[in-house]
């Protein structure tokens, strides 16, 4: 139903939507049937020439069943919501399939920081990437990742993968996603955050393993050349600091 408004692109999505489905049919159905049962009586018993209103005070056991009966249903209603709520938030947030990859993700005020492994595969090496506002990821692939925030709270939003965590200064959260499909979509920050909250988005770019790796490699040769710019700048440097001294 959801997807009608917004498409899923991630594994757990689904299970959401129909999380989300469950709590409308439930709560539209009761919702519905009061608003009916409310406007008869409203027309049913509308103000009649010389018919004086009556005073009913709920009390005899015959005008209770109109409250205890609905009651009681609801709450058969509540338990079947909260079986799968709880059945949802282990999938999602207590189990995890098997981490193919893993992620740094930082919000600040007012863009979102990414930091992914480089060509060997690990976090916090040397030839680790680093973009601002945009985020490639791999289609199939599981990720978790690590939040955390420079300054205020923020929150870390996909709408397509159903996806929302606060990233709190101080702390680092983890979770995991996993894309099922390519394509292009928003991020967003989900939390006031001063007055550049509203432009604080960013992009994320799900690719194919080989496009992936294309974007990698681009990437890590863009990083070496602005070293080796850097290291060639500071050797001219030092052989100025040389000549001069
Ligand atoms: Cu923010």
């Amino acid at each position: 139903m959801l997807t009608y408004f917004i498409e899923n692109a991630s594994s757990y999505g689904q299970d959401i939507d129909s999380l989300f489905s469950l709590v409308t049919v439930l709560a539209g159905f009761w919702f519905i049937l009061a608003e009916l049962v409310l406007f008869y009586f409203i027309f049913r018993f509308r103000r009649k020439k010389d018919k004086p209103a009556q005073y009913i005070t709920g009390e005899k056991k015959k005008e209770m069943k109109w409250i205890k009966i609905p009651h009681h249903l609801i709450l058969v209603c509540d338990v079947f919501i909260v079986i799968g709520a709880i059945y949802v938030w282990i999938e999602v947030k207590q189990d995890s399939p098997p981490i193919d990859e893993e992620i740094r993700i930082i919000g600040q005020q007012w863009a979102w920081s990414f930091v992914q492994p480089g060509p060997d595969g690990l976090l916090d090496t040397d030839d680790d990437i680093s973009t601002v506002d945009t985020l490639h990821i791999k289609v199939n692939t599981v990720y978790r990742f690590h939040l955390e925030s420079e300054d205020v709270m923020h929150s870390f939003s996909v709408p397509v993968f159903r996806l929302k965590q606060d990233a709190v200064p101080g702390r680092i959260i983890t979770g995991w996603f996993e894309a099922i499909k390519e394509g292009e979509f928003d991020i967003q920050c989900t939390e006031m955050c001063g007055i550049g909250h509203g432009v604080m988005a960013a992009r994320i770019i799900i690719e194919s393993e080989e496009k992936h790796n294309e974007w990698m490699t681009a990437s890590t040769s863009k990083a070496s050349s602005t070293e080796m710019l850097a290291d060639t700048t500071s050797k001219k440097n030092k052989t100025r600091q040389k000549q001069n001294g």
